[in-house]
């Protein structure tokens, strides 16, 4: 069996972003799945696939990996990727330390600004905790470009960048950009720009908007 990817709606969904954008940068041959969260029957189809529930979860022969890091870990370990983890082990380390980071943290920034490709560019009030994660952001990544020189954040493109670009939509889509570095906002464009997000977006704006996920 071929590397299926079941995702959620390209307007929402982050987390399916990070994997999904794995495995288009690496030129992987998959077929997508896509699930409408707004399907009332959605959960059961995901209750019938993983414990969790949730998307993104890839299948692979008969393995069924559930949760996003756990996907492109898998990925890693299995396929020849082009834009993996770095080679160097304490680059690896450290790529896989921020991704880690990104998976548990910026929960405020997250929650008051849920990922809305369709969105307008455009300015909301946010809480001091999410100011907090947009500063935490910019000392985390702002620094990885400045100790790697860039373009992306461990140098090359990387399963790092994809794990971080729906942040990047984010603070494009809320208008958050402007206290950010000069090497960030660079950096923000270029990620924005790539083939892979920009179809993503495409698509994503193509789909029905969610009442509830609005804001
Ligand atoms: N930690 C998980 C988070 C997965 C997650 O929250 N997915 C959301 C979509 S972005 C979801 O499935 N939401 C529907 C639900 O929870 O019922 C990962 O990294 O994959």
């Amino acid at each position: 069996m071929s590397l299926e990817l079941v995702i959620g709606n390209k307007r929402y969904s982050s987390w399916s972003l990070r994997a999904w954008l794995v495995l288009t940068l690496n030129e992987l041959a998959f077929v997508e799945r896509r699930i409408d969260l707004q399907d009332p029957l959605y959960k059961e189809s995901l209750r019938a696939l993983t414990i969790p529930a949730q998307v993104p979860i890839l299948r692979h022969e008969d393995l069924v990996v559930f949760d996003s890091l756990a996907i492109c870990e898998y990925l890693a370990e299995n396929f020849a990727l082009t834009h993996g983890w770095p080679q160097d082990r304490r680059r690896r380390a450290q790529a896989r330390s921020f991704c880690a980071m990104m998976h548990s943290g910026y929960s405020a920034l997250r929650r008051e600004c849920p990922m809305n490709v369709a969105r307008p560019p455009s300015a909301t009030p946010i809480s001091d905790d999410a100011r907090a994660d947009i500063a935490t952001l910019e000392h985390a990544l702002g620094g990885l470009l400045r100790e790697h020189g860039g373009p992306f954040l461990m140098g090359s493109l990387g399963i790092i960048d994809a794990y971080h670009a729906p942040l990047m939509l984010r603070l494009d889509r809320y208008a958050l950009s402007a206290t950010l570095s000069s090497e960030l906002r660079a950096y923000m464009a270029r990620m924005l720009a790539l083939p892979a997000m920009q179809a993503w977006v495409e698509a994503g704006c193509q789909e029905a908007p969610l009442v509830r996920l609005e804001r």
